[in-house]
C-alpha cells in the first residue's frame, strides 16, 4: 500500500521548504518509497479526522498498512529502518547515524525554532531587539559546535544518513538570518544536501503545491 503523508494546502513557507514535511518527502524520495500527499488547511488540521491522526494538530502525518504516525522524526527514522539508504547496516554506525538525527532535533532544532518564530511574531514587540541578541548567540553556539565536529568532512559521520537528512532540514530555516554565513563549511554542507537528485524531487514537489496553491 502506497503511503500518504500530509503537507499543508497553502504552506506560510511559500514553497522555500521549511514546513517539516520537507523532511519525510525527502526521505521518501532517497529510498525510492511511492507516497501520496493529503493537503491539509489550517481548519482540516485542527479538525477530529485530522487530530485522530496527530494530537496536536499539525503535519506532517503518515499513513500506511494501518499505521499511523506523527511527528517528522518517527517518521523519518520508520522509513530509514523499512528500507536501504538512509542508516548505515552496521549496528554501531547505525546508532551514531540515529543520535545525529536527535542532535538536529532536540539539540539544534529548538534554538533555531525560537529565533525563527521571534523574528515572525515578535518582531514588532518592544523587547524584540533586546532579545534578538540572545537568541541569535543561542544559534551560534550550536553552529559553531557543530562547524567544528563537522570539518572539512563531506556529512557528520561517513556516508550520507538520516542524520544528514535531519540536520539539512533543521539548519535550512536560518536561511536570510546571515547567521550560517559565519561557517563556509556548514553552508557546503547545506548545498550538498541540497544538490542529492532526491531532495531536488522533494524540494519541486512542496514546490508544485504552493505554485498551485498561489495560482501561478
Ligand atoms: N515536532 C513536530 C514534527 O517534527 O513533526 C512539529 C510539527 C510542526 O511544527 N508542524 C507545523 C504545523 O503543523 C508545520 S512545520 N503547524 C501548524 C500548527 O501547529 O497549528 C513548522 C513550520 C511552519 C512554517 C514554516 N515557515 O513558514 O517557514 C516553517 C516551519
Amino acid at each position: 500500500m502506497t503511503a500518504t503523508i500530509t503537507a499543508f494546502e497553502n504552506s506560510p513557507d511559500r514553497g522555500r521548504g521549511l514546513a517539516r514535511d520537507m523532511r519525510v518527502r525527502w526521505a521518501l524520495e532517497e529510498v525510492g518509497q511511492p507516497y501520496e500527499v493529503r493537503l491539509a488547511s489550517f481548519a482540516a488540521m485542527k479538525a477530529p479526522a485530522h487530530v485522530a491522526l496527530h494530537p496536536f494538530g499539525q503535519i506532517p502525518t503518515y499513513e500506511e498498512d494501518g499505521l499511523v504516525l506523527f511527528e517528522s522524526g518517527a517518521i523519518v527514522l520508520h522509513i530509514a529502518e523499512r528500507s536501504a539508504g538512509l542508516l548505515p547496516t552496521d549496528p554501531d554506525a547505525r546508532a551514531r547515524a540515529i543520535a545525529w538525527m536527535f542532535a538536529a532535533l532536540s539539540t539544534v532544532e529548538p534554538p533555531i525554532v525560537e529565533r525563527s518564530m521571534a523574528t515572525i511574531v515578535e518582531r514588532d514587540e518592544p523587547w524584540f531587539e533586546a532579545r534578538l541578541p540572545m537568541l541569535d548567540a543561542r544559534v551560534r553556539q550550536r553552529l559553531g559546535e557543530l562547524s567544528r565536529r563537522l570539518g572539512e568532512a563531506e556529512w557528520l559521520d561517513g556516508a550520507f544518513s538520516a542524520g544528514d537528512l535531519m540536520m539539512v532540514t533543521v539548519l535550512r530555516r536560518l536561511a536570510g538570518s546571515g547567521l550560517l554565513e559565519e561557517h563556509p563549511n556548514i553552508c557546503a554542507y547545506i548545498a550538498r544536501g541540497e544538490a542529492r537528485p532526491a531532495y531536488q524531487r522533494a524540494f519541486e514537489a512542496q514546490l508544485a503545491v504552493f505554485t498551485a496553491a498561489s495560482g501561478r
